[in-house]
Formats: C-alpha cells, structure tokens, sequence
C-alpha cells in the first residue's frame, strides 16, 4: 500500500482489481491504477524528488555529514513498487534507499534526522543515510553493501512461510547487485524454498561510472531468473503504473504462496553517484545519453499524464507542492533542531541486553539445582541441547548443509528431520552466504535459527552477513533490532584436513563488536552454552573443535542453560596461571596436572566465552601467581592470546613475576602431511615446558614433566586426540 504520511492513500492493491497469479507475460496487462491512486503516486513521487532536490540544495552547508545517493530520476520504481505492497509486507534497500524508504511510508522527520545524525533519527545517528530502516512502516533495513540485504529479505520470507502469515518481503536492488554471488546464491535458495519474496531490481545502467555492458553481457537481466527457474517481470521504470503492475502480480503470486520472482524495471539516475551534483560532465555516458532520459522524466511524465486525462487539475497540482514544501519545511527544521545523541551513549545497542540469567550457580561436576544427571558425550551434549530447544520454543530452528543427512554433522543433528520436520529442520544448498544471512533476516523478525557450518572455513564464505549485518544490525538500528542467531562452526583439526579445513579462527570473529564467541571444551559446557547461546539475543559464534565432540562428561538432563559469563577456574594453583579454550585445554590440563606431580600448582583456566572477554577472574589469579602463560587455538599472531596478555600486563602490571607468554599456531597455514603437522599444535609437553620455564622450574623437573608427558603420547599419533582425553573432568 502506498503510504507517503500525507494521509492521503492509495487503494490498496487488492480493491482495484485482482491481480492474477498468472505471470505469463500476457496475463495482467488490464490492471489499472483508478485516478486516486495515480494522484497519490504522483504526490509520493514528487514527494521523494523534493525531499532530494532539498538535500541536495542543502548538502553544501555541510550540516548533513554522511553521504548521499539521490534517487532523483528513479522516483517511480521506488513508488511503483510500494504501491504493490501493504503496510506489512517488509521491502530491504541497499546505499540508495531514501526513495524506497519514503515510498514505503518511512517517517520524513527520522530519516532527515538521520542523515544530519541525530539522536531521533531512524537509526539513532548510529547508521547516516545509507542504513534507513523503520520497523513500523516495513522497512527492515538498508545495506550499503551492494546485494548484502538480499538474504535479509529471504529470512524475512522464511519467517514469513514458517509463522503461516500472508506477508511478502522485497529486495530492492540495483542493476549492480545482480553480479555479486549472493544475489545468484539467493534466487536459488529462494526458489528451492518457495519463499514469498521479489527480487525488485531497478537497472539504471550504471554501477557507479561504469556501463552495465562492461560489467555483464549482453542479455536480458530478466534471464537470470529463467535460469533459477524464477518468473521474470519487466516494466518500463519510469511508468510508475506499469511497475505497479508487475510488482502486483509478484506480490500477488508470492502472497498466495506460489514462490519467489524477479521483476526488472529500466530507470536512471540524473544526478552523480553519490552526491548531489550533475556530473555528466565527465564523460562516463553517452553524450546525450541523460538529455533522452530527462525528457523521459518519470515526476513530469506522469504530471502531463493526468492533466492531459484531466485527473489532476494545475490548481490541485499547486496544493500539493504547497503542502508537500510545508511538510518538508517542518521536517528540515525539525531534524536540524533535534539534539545530537550523547556521547556517552556511543557504545549502546552494540549488544542487545542481557536475555539470560544465571539459571543455575555452575561449580564443576555438581549441579545441585540441575536435577539428574549422566555421562554423555559433547556431540551427545550438543544434538540433545538443540532438540530441547527445538522442543521448548516454536521460535527455534536448525539450518545448514547436512543437518538432515544420515550421519547428522557428527552426530549433532541426527533425529532432528523426523521429530521436528522440514520446516523447522532446513537443508540447505551450498550458499552459506544466503544461509547465513536468510538466517539473520528471520532472526530480525523473531525466528531464533540455529546455523551449522560443517567447518569454520565455510562460514568464511558467509563473513560478509556475519560481520556487516548480524554485528552491525542491533547497533544501526539504535537496539530495535535483535539477531538472536547461533551460527555453530566446526574446527576440523586432524586427520590431514590441512590449511581450509582445520582452521579455529576465534579471533577473525573476535574481532568484531556486535558478536559474541564461545568456545566449549567439555560435555556440559557444550550443552549448557549452547542453550545459552539460543537463548542469547545476540548473534553467537559458537566454535566446536571436532576432539571436543568425543568428550564425555557428567551433563544434567534438563534443558540447563548456562550464562556466557567467561573463564572457569578448572585447578588452583599458586604458582602460575595458564589460560586455554576449547580443546586446548584439555592439553593444558593434562599440562597442569604433570607439573603438579613435580610441585608446580598452575591455576588453569577454560576461557569458554572469548567474546565478550572476562578477564577480571584471570587478572585476579596472575595478580597472585605473578606469572602468566595463555594457549590459543589459534594463530598466534594477532590471536587472541595476545588480548588476554595485554588486558592482563594493563591491569596487574606491578605483581607480574616474568613476562606473559603465548603458545598458538605457527605463522603458516596448517599443513597435510603428520610429517609436517608433527610440531604444528602446541601439546601437553610444550604447555607443560612453557609453564614450567616462566614458573622458574629447575631444568630436572622440567625434564622430568616433559619425559612423564611424552611417555603418555606414545604411539599417539599428532592427528588425532589422546585416547586419555575422555572427560569427564
Ligand atoms: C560489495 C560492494 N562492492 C562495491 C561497493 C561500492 N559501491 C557502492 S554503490 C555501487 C554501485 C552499485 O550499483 P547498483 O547496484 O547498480 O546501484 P546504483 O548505485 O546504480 O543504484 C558500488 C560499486 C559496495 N558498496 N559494496
Ligand atoms: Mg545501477
């Protein structure tokens, strides 16, 4: 439904005449807009061309400090397309969204706040003009990243089908988006899963100053769809009423659950790229080129349209440009009399509050109020968190490639297909870009999905969704959006799976604010962190080593979730502190436990949660030992050893007893051959010889503990884990 806050409203879509689910391309050509609903669009689009024409005559105060990219020439596919929708149904935008925003009914006043970065604008001031969203009037979101919002609209479709509401999402996208993967990624994986989206392109020629013929070949955009077997529309995109037609009957066929299309319309934009200038001058089109597309003006055209049919009189052509410069007049003011956000506020909404409450005191082994328990393994730990959480909340599901296949990736998704079907069990082509990010864009709308990447390398395929949209969403919409997502990636070390398949890259993810990083090396954390993880509001990145998988521990049979607080103290000591996560400690375990035998008592810690960092617990042990030794997963360099020695040096710099040290990776890529892994990971002697040295341990002891260590890894081989490490402990 068209909606441009004047009160004056088009006819919804449905009223005027029945758009049919026929998408031949004969099918709909009566379809008309009545009088009334053609002057609305007139007045929405000569709404978004003024609201741009003032920002551009403004733009030189140098008050609106974020870039601009004007829609200005592209007003009747953004309305258009609007005008197919209701007020639910949800449109996604890319760095060129004020006129989609504004057609959509955005408010005029958030996004002109917004762009002059203030406290009431859409996003908070956190986003400028290229992140417009406002949840209300069905804009979900807007991504400067070309194509990135494409999954978000299929999560919103997925969220859609899956809840049974009668509601379609749109991507809208430029002629640039179509060459990106993902766009490729999200037409097949929309198809597959009959997802009630559009794929709305609007083709004005360009990406930037460069031609659509050097950047694709000759053919119909429309035939992309073809070839995922989508239905293609096409309109002229300056005919604000032939877009509305198209969009009509996809809206109509999506609505009635026949699946996902791809509508085309061919537009341009007048003004430069991004900015507010006319930069034809210098000579990336045509000579003449924006003179034709002028005299094609879609706001003019469509004037002379209905004057020549008498629809609209000059008289009431000059009330509504009247009454569209006082609400723009007001908007402007409003939004430069706004106050700036406080600074002090710069860092809310980069995480949502808190979701879970410690459940249950956690102390090691026993789990008093937890009710019964027994041995099971973390694969078993992790497949039985993930059906209690299937089970317990409707909101919950489980995507990725091979969650539904026999062996159940491990062993964790096994059952899940024939208790909880197709729909809340997704199998999923090989996109993890769309998989990842569909995922997110029904995490924004209150799907809590469960995300399985068989390896961390794959998910790296999905960096973008992760890193630009899941950490990004809850902050540029100044905390209105949540992405309760669990995204569970699995390190595959072992067995000659070499450099892309062995990688544990906590840190890449670390890195970013706006996720959480958990790293379980036992049973009953890999059960109750994951139940804390689902029920987290925020985006978690959830690494399981694959030796971790074979640990077997004392886990409560209830559905325990345990808060992603931090480090656990596993051993006292008083002579050093070492730090480990995820399978490395249990290396650093059995490290701790030879040194023990020689009078060395190492405080070890499990890190668990490496994002946010707690480093409080491990500050207040080396501010006792004096001496710190901390074991990454990873690469050394740059890991995240190197933040925990920082915080740690920072806090407690006086008690320090010797220099922190690090063990983690060498700096190349993990290779094949046992031959060359051989001195690959840091191991239980290494740990133990590290340890030892920064305690001041004599060379006989050191010896001794390293011999001792040794003698248990005989006739183990460096790919697979020690057969002693079976838990629980
Ligand atoms: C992934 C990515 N690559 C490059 C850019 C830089 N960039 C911003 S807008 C744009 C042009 C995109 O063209 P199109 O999708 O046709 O949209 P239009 O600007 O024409 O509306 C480019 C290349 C980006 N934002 N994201
Ligand atoms: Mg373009």
């Amino acid at each position: 439904m068209l909606s441009d806050g004047s009160g004056l409203r088009a006819q919804p879509a449905a009223e005027q005449s029945e758009p049919r689910q026929d998408l031949s391309p004969d099918s709909g050509r009566e379809l008309r807009l009545s009088p009334s609903a053609l002057c609305q669009a007139y007045r929405a689009m000569l709404r978004i061309r003024r609201v741009e024409e003032r920002i551009a005559a403004r733009y030189g105060e140098q008050e609106m400090r974020c870039p601009v990219h004007l829609s200005i020439g592209q007003e009747a596919a953004a309305v258009g397309a609007c005008s197919a929708l209701e007020r639910e149904d949800l449109i996604v935008s890319s760095h060129r969204c004020h006129g989609h925003y504004l057609a959509k009914g955005g408010s005029l006043e958030a996004m002109l706040a917004e762009i002059y970065g203030r406290e009431s604008g859409c996003c908070g001031g956190r986003g400028g003009s290229m992140h417009l969203f406002d949840r209300e009037a069905g804009v979900l979101g807007s991504v400067p990243i070309v194509a990135s919002s494409i999954p978000l609209a299929l999560g919103a479709g997925l969220h859609f089908a899956r809840t049974g509401q009668p509601r379609v999402s749109v991507a809208c996208l430029g002629d640039g988006a179509l060459e990106e993967g993902v766009f490729h990624e999200s037409l097949n994986l929309a198809a597959v899963q009959r997802l009630p989206v559009v794929f709305f392109v609007e083709n004005n020629l360009y990406s930037v100053y460069t031609p659509l013929a050097q950047r694709q070949p000759q053919r119909p955009l429309a035939a992309l769809a073809t070839a995922h077997a989508l239905p293609a529309l096409a309109a002229d995109g300056n005919d604000v009423e032939a877009i509305w037609r198209v969009m009509s009957r996809a809206v109509a066929h999506a609505r009635a659950g026949a699946g996902p299309s791809l509508v085309v319309v061919d537009t341009y934009r007048f003004l430069e790229h991004c900015g507010t200038q006319d930069d034809d001058a210098l000579g990336y089109r045509p000579a003449g080129e924006l003179a034709a597309w002028l005299a094609r003006c879609p706001v003019a055209r469509l004037r002379q349209a209905l004057a020549a049919q008498g629809i609209l009189a000059e008289a009431e052509h000059d009330r509504v440009e009247a009454e569209l410069a006082r609400e723009i007049d007001a908007a402007f003011e409003a939004a430069r009399a706004a106050p700036f956000p406080r600074a002090e506020t710069r860092a809310e909404h980069t995480y949502p509050s808190a979701a879970v409450e410690r459940s249950v005191p956690r102390t090691r082994g026993a789990q008093p109020t937890a009710g019964p328990a027994r041995e099971i393994s973390a694969a078993e730990a992790i497949g039985e968190a993930t059906r209690q959480a299937l089970r317990a909340d409707e909101r919950v599901i489980v995507l990725g490639e091979g969650v539904t296949d026999r062996k159940g990736i491990f062993g964790t998704t096994q059952g899940l297909l024939e208790e909880f079907g197709p729909k809340r069990v997704l199998e999923m082509p090989l996109s993890e870009n769309a998989f990842t990010g569909m995922a997110i864009g029904a995490a924004l709308l209150g799907t809590r999905p469960i995300v399985v990447h068989q390896r961390v390398e794959f998910s790296l395929l999905a960096f973008e969704q992760i890193v630009n949209n899941a950490a990004k969403l809850s902050y540029v919409s100044a905390g209105k959006h949540r992405v309760p997502l669990v995204l569970r990636l699995i390190v595959g070390r072992g067995w000659g799976q070499g450099p892309a398949h062995s990688q544990s890259l906590e840190a890449l993810f670390a890195h970013v604010p706006g996720l959480k990083v958990v790293m379980p090396s036992n049973a009953l954390d890999a059960k109750g962190l994951l139940l804390g993880a689902i029920a987290d509001d925020a985006p978690v990145i959830f690494i399981e080593h694959r030796w971790v998988h074979s640990v077997r521990g004392n886990v409560p049979i209830a559905a325990v979730a345990l808060p992603l607080d931090g480090p656990e103290r596993l051993r006292e000591g008083r002579d050093a502190t070492l730090v480990a996560s995820s399978y490395s400690t249990l290396e650093a375990r059995a490290a701790a436990d030879a040194l023990s035998r020689v009078g060395c008592e190492v405080e070890l810690f499990d890190l668990r949660v490496v994002r946010p960092l707690n480093e409080a617990p491990i500050v207040d042990s080396v501010a006792r030992t004096g001496r710190l030794v901390v074991v990454d997963s990873g690469y050394l360099d740059f890991g995240v050893g190197a933040e925990i020695c920082t915080r740690v040096t920072s806090a407690c710099f006086d008690q320090l007893l010797a220099a922190p040290l690090r063990l983690g990776l060498a700096a190349h890529p993990t290779p094949s051959s046992p031959a060359l892994a051989e001195h690959y990971y840091p191991r239980a002697p290494q740990i133990a010889e590290a340890v030892g040295r920064v305690a001041g341990l004599s060379e006989d002891a050191l010896a001794a503990v390293r011999d001792e260590l040794e003698r248990q890894r005989e006739g183990v081989p460096c790919d697979a884990p020690h057969p002693a490490f079976r838990g629980p402990f």
